[in-house]
């Protein structure tokens, strides 16, 4: 399955057509969200199951492992402002137009994303908020925030996460240019002491270009800084790792549409490249948007959880949901220890073949995995796609997906999975009109 990101994705510019209008039918005329009303329309697609997530706000609960890494990640910049209490219903032009996304990004699509109405959307990442931040004259500031996509089902991948977004903008005058190289210095001598293994890349390069408003030696320098900073936070938060291993760290290039140069970050962790943040030169235009002006600045978009896997040590992602003593016990505020896994229960593998309705596009991935979601919530493990192909006579298509049942807190009975199992299949066949094969 694909994995969407902010930046580039393999879909560019192809449009998908949702199945969820299809269950519509089902919403009533208004929702309820943080104790206000919403009306639905034919693009509503949120689920129970999301909803049940906004008010939880886990990166706020004192002790959470989540709330713990905001806090540290917070001390280390402590001159920066600190937000955390954004709504997460934003317009569409704020998640996307207000950052440059062109008009057909992917990302836009209700695929993609979770819309209420054709008005208002989940946040699918913290950047939303750039402008209306800039706008309020901040120069340097940290926001924490859930963000919402509907997305795979695995081990590092859930339809609702935690960004932390962070921006610094300094003075486009030989004032301003001086006091970063000055921080560029003071940031170079400290990184002098790191024992992680950081592989870098040229700032700026043709594929990964300065921006044409943009003085190429002060871009240089802002892009410079950004790594550097980013390189210092990372040298705090794994730096005191004590396995024999130094932790491996790569800077990528990368592309987002509000940010040029642009870069992502991955720590080798499990085997596997991890992508832990993206990052770059703020786009002139959003700043211009924000109504700033004379300024040059960086901005950077993390993932708390995978940062916290990495640091707690949890094996996956659906675990910061649990509710489970044995879990939350576990964790003090402020303190980081490794997690200890209290016992793994056995998977159990389902799969489900289908015929998709003839002359009509196969169901999404994502369809389908909100729909085992709103089944079987935090029992589904993940779910792979194990075939797809088109019958070379008949024209039709088929789908086969594996659906891995496991619980985090207990053993699974076969009955209970298989009555699991057997709404997936009346819900495939009832809203999506599937033919079971
Ligand atoms: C963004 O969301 C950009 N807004 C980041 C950014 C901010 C770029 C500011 C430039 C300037 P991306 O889609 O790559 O980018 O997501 C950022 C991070 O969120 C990822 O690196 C990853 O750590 C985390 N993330 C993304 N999808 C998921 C998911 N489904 N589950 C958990 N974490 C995720
Ligand atoms: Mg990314």
């Amino acid at each position: 399955m694909r994995c969407y990101s902010h930046g580039y994705s393999l879909l560019a510019g192809a449009h998908h057509r949702s199945f969820s209008s299809a269950i519509t039918s089902k919403y009533p005329h208004t929702l309820e969200i943080l104790s206000e009303q919403y009306s639905t329309d034919e693009i509503t697609n949120v689920t129970p199951a999301i909803l049940s997530k906004i008010p939880l706000r886990i990166h706020t609960q004192t002790g959470h492992p989540l709330s713990t890494l905001r806090s540290i990640i917070e001390s280390h910049y402590p001159d920066f402002s600190h937000i955390s209490s954004f709504s997460p219903l934003v317009t569409p032009f704020k998640n996307f137009d207000e950052l440059s996304f062109p008009k057909d990004h992917p990302g836009r699509s209700v695929t993609d994303s979770y819309y209420i109405n054709k008005e208002l959307m989940l946040r699918t990442h913290t950047s939303a908020h750039e402008v209306e931040v800039f706008s309020k004259g901040e120069d340097k500031w940290l926001l924490t925030a859930d963000v919402y996509r509907r997305d795979e089902i695995d081990g590092s991948h859930y339809p609702v996460f935690h960004q932390m977004e962070g921006a610094r903008l300094y003075n486009a005058d030989a004032s301003g240019m001086e006091e970063v190289k000055e921080d560029n210095e003071r940031l170079s001598r400290h990184l002098e002491t790191s024992n992680i293994v950081i592989q870098d890349i040229p700032h700026i390069s043709p594929t990964n270009p300065v921006q044409q408003t943009h003085d190429p030696v002060h871009s240089e320098l802002i892009a410079k800084n950004l790594k550097l900073s980013l390189n210092s936070l990372l040298l705090r938060l794994f730096g005191g790792s004590k396995s024999e291993e130094p932790l491996r760290v790569r800077w990528i290039e990368a592309y987002f549409p509000f940010t040029s140069p642009s870069f992502e970050v991955e720590v080798f962790f499990r085997g596997k490249w991890l992508e832990i943040l993206g990052c770059g030169v703020v786009r002139q235009s959003t700043l211009d948007t924000s109504n700033v002006q004379g300024k040059i600045g960086w901005a950077f978009g993390l993932g708390l959880e995978r940062i916290a896997m990495i640091l707690y040590s949890i094996p996956d992602i659906r675990l910061f949901w649990s509710t489970d003593k044995r879990f939350l016990s576990q964790f003090k505020a402020g303190e980081i220890k490794m997690f200890k896994p209290y016992s793994k229960y056995p998977s159990c593998f389902k799969d489900v073949s289908f015929w998709n309705p003839q002359g009509s596009v196969p169901l999404h991935d994502n369809d389908f995995c909100d729909l085992v979601r709103e089944i079987a919530g935090d029992l589904v493990e993940d779910v792979k796609v194990i075939d797809s192909f088109v019958h070379p006579k008949t024209n039709r298509s088929s789908s086969c997906y594996r659906i891995n049942y496991r619980s985090m807190d207990r053993s699974l009975s076969n009955e209970e999975v298989n009555e699991l199992q057997k709404s997936v299949i009346t819900r495939l066949t009832d809203v999506f009109r599937v033919e079971i094969r």
